[in-house]
């Protein structure tokens, strides 16, 4: 049983259920999936030649997403470039209270979160990407050692060498790995003292079955890969149940970045599998499942439709049918802890923002 220490438990009840496929694989922005840019061929067009494809994992994926029922399509195809600007558009939206609120949480509870932490330790950052959030936390924590993780090491370089520049003592490393896949780092990284830092409520993202796997290899990481005394922990961001009104506000925002978000990942797979997707004949849908506490994410076609790709694929979608393209979960502390035990992680402590929207837990097996 988790030893849970939460000093602001989530007052609504824990809810779980059937995850669904679609999202088992989906990654934060700073885990996009990268590969094929540069090889597109012209967005939106069904005539036009389409170069042969990279990687036929990525094309099957997509292809066998499209012909499921319901359709899907993996949420990692959001972040190419311009969905990574929409991304970044709607951290900044008055809707989207996460990024903020965390950010707030870490700013209020800093000195309790230092307290329990502990200074001097390896930050390993998962999804680092432009090490912003890292970089607050290097101030407070003062680690000997920082680990940026991010799938694409080249984006992470640059990050690194500014987190080097601002902290001359620190010894700060980039990885590039996949950690839907496992990480695993150079054999200098000291295995003790390791604080794995996951924020922004990715986790979120992946279903329960899949959430937990990355737990558990989070658990492995700060366990040192099996270092007696390893004494690490884990810091991460978990995004709170909260009326839905405010959830669903802030995946379907007036301003329509959501939504534009939502709907280039259509643009995002015609290059990518030679599809003749038209973003305009479908509309963003985006609304809280309660029985999965998970917001939903899909793509509704407006009026029925026919979409090709390359190799004579072929969907046919009725009128208001629609493609999920992803989940956000939002766990109680409660049910978030037990998944960390289940992880093994035996104790738990959380920060939360004064109206309890979201959630810094602190880990250690
Ligand atoms: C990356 N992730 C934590 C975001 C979320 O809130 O689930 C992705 C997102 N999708 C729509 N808005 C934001």
């Amino acid at each position: 049983m988790a030893q849970a220490l939460l000093q602001t438990p989530s007052p609504l009840l824990p809810t779980q259920g059937a995850p669904r496929q679609a999202a088992w694989n989906a990654k934060p922005p700073h885990l996009a999936f990268e590969a094929f840019e540069g090889l597109a061929p012209e967005p939106d067009s069904a005539q036009a030649p389409v170069p042969a494809l990279a990687d036929p994992s990525v094309f099957d994926e997509i292809t066998a997403g499209l012909l499921q029922q319901p359709a899907t399509i993996s949420p990692k195809y959001f972040y190419d470039q311009l969905g990574s600007e929409l991304f970044e558009s709607i951290t900044r939206l008055p809707e989207y209270y996460p990024t903020r609120t965390e950010h707030a949480v870490m700013q209020q509870h800093a000195a309790a979160i230092a307290d329990a932490v502990g200074h001097g330790r390896t930050l390993i950052e998962l999804g680092a990407g432009n090490c912003e959030k890292a970089r607050t936390l290097c101030r407070t924590l003062a680690p000997a050692c920082f680990v940026g993780v991010d799938i694409s090491a080249d984006f992470l370089h640059d990050a690194v060498a500014r987190m080097r520049e601002e902290f001359p003592g620190m010894d700060a490393r980039a990885v590039g790995a996949d950690m839907t896949r496992g990480v695993t780092l150079p054999a200098d990284i000291p295995r003790t003292g390791r604080l794995v830092f996951y924020p922004g409520s990715s986790i979120g993202n992946f279903d329960p079955p899949h959430a937990l796997m990355l737990l558990e290899q989070m658990r492995d990481l700060v366990d040192g890969e099996g270092e007696p005394h390893a004494n690490g922990g884990l810091l991460i961001g978990i995004d709170l149940p909260k009326d839905v009104d405010v959830l669903e506000a802030a995946y379907d925002d007036a301003a329509g970045v959501t939504a534009a978000f939502n709907l280039n990942v259509l643009t995002h797979v015609n290059r990518l599998i030679g599809s003749n997707f038209d973003p305009a004949q479908w509309r963003h849908l985006a609304f809280f499942n309660t029985l999965q506490s998970r917001i939903e994410m899909h793509l509704q076609a407006m009026s029925p439709l026919q979409v090709r790709w390359q190799g004579g694929g072929v969907r046919d979608f009725a009128a208001g049918e629609c493609i999920h393209t992803e989940n956000s979960y939002k766990y109680t502390l409660p049910v978030f802890t037990d998944m960390l035990a289940r992880a093994g992680f035996s104790r738990a402590q959380a920060w939360t923002d004064p109206r309890g929207w979201f959630a810094v837990v602190h880990a250690q097996p």
